[in-house]
């Protein structure tokens, strides 16, 4: 077992929101996106997760050319601050041409414009210095299961994948799995379907996962067992730490917030397997309470940062001893006291 303490956070500008949510407008005034980069360092984080276009903004707009010579400028503006890109998304679900999807729509047109989106994501991510590129499928699923050749579309993803490691011989590509949501059934649901095409795939080694919390909840799984899988393959590029509560929508709430032992397990499993002690960046996606004010609204990033180190702390604390005892002895409703008593500080 490996112990070490000295994480390092990243977050998205995303995170920083004005509180727009489906039923409603924004609450909070706008926060310039090109000021967020100067909050992170005083809230105790060094990486910045980025989509293409927090890259570039209006990418759409602009050539391949302009676009990579802005990437440049920012990877300049991060090297100053003192950041660190962690990865680079292609967002794909904005576009007109990725409402039924882009990867596995019907459409050929739309499948090319996702696969060019994508190769400019990958320059981007390079321009800026950043050696991963993030893939959630957002709208790769579909709402009624007879809309799409289930069979076909993951037969497109794993070419995409494949596609991907050819263009570009460095980039590595994690894979973030979500079962639902925007889509009803989606494609790539867990850790194992996404371990699964990388072993397919062409460079293994270049393909991995990165697990959120709220989306191994909503698969009905326990975020730190999707980690530990991942963990065991050596394929857990990234984590985006938050919490949910239960089968509703994805609400990206504050790590630990929900269910604090399970929280806990998931520090637990990152801690004892040496994660971050090769650059891996300890990931939020946390999203502030709509009703908060002020702006920018940051407080839910800072908690989340907090509470992940007070577990930290319990983890080194965690009486391994007994627990070894315990578990030969296959006492397991001590083992749950001691572990609750343990989180109460109630030992
Ligand atoms: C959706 C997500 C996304 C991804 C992000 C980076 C907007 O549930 O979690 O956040 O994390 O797109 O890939
Ligand atoms: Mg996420």
């Amino acid at each position: 077992m490996s112990m070490q303490s000295s994480y390092r956070f990243s977050f998205g500008p995303w995170n920083i929101s004005e509180g727009a949510d489906p039923f409603g407008p924004e609450v909070r005034p706008a926060y310039p996106h090109e000021g967020k980069y100067a909050l992170y360092k005083a809230m105790g984080f060094d990486g910045v997760q980025f989509h293409d276009d927090d890259v570039v903004p209006d990418l759409a707009k602009l050539t391949t050319a302009q676009a990579l010579q802005k990437a440049g400028e920012v990877g300049r503006m991060l090297n100053n601050q003192g950041l660190v890109p962690e990865f680079v998304a292609p967002r794909l679900w904005f576009a007109e041409q990725t409402i039924d999807g882009g990867y596995t729509s019907n459409s050929a047109a739309d499948r090319a414009y996702a696969w060019d989106r994508t190769r400019v994501c990958v320059d981007i991510a390079r321009a800026i210095g950043s050696k991963a590129i993030v893939l959630w499928l957002a709208r790769e699923g579909s709402y009624i299961r007879e809309a799409k050749d289930a069979k076909l579309a993951y037969e497109r993803l794993l070419e995409l994948v494949d596609n991907i490691l050819t263009y570009d011989h460095q980039i590595e590509i994690w894979i973030e799995p979500k079962p639902n949501e925007p889509t009803d059934l989606a494609y790539v649901p867990t850790a194992g379907h996404a371990i699964a095409l990388a072993y397919a795939s062409q460079a293994p080694k270049r393909v991995k996962a990165l697990i959120e919390s709220a989306h191994a909840i909503l698969a009905g799984l326990d975020p730190s067992d999707e980690m530990a899988f991942c963990l065991a393959h050596d394929k857990l590029g990234s984590v985006h730490l938050n919490d949910q509560n239960g089968l509703k929508y994805d609400q990206d709430k504050n790590f630990g917030a929900v269910n604090l032992r399970a929280a806990f397990n998931q520090v637990l499993v990152l801690e004892d397997n040496g994660y971050g002690k090769n650059g891996e960046f300890v990931g939020l996606d946390v999203k502030a309470f709509r009703t908060q004010r002020g702006s920018p609204v940051t407080q839910h990033l800072k908690s989340s940062r907090e509470l992940f180190l007070l577990l930290v702390e319990k983890v080194h604390t965690y009486d391994r001893k007994l627990v070894q005892q315990l578990r030969d002895a296959r006492d397991y409703e001590a083992l749950e006291l001691y572990t609750l008593r343990h989180l109460l500080a109630a030992n």
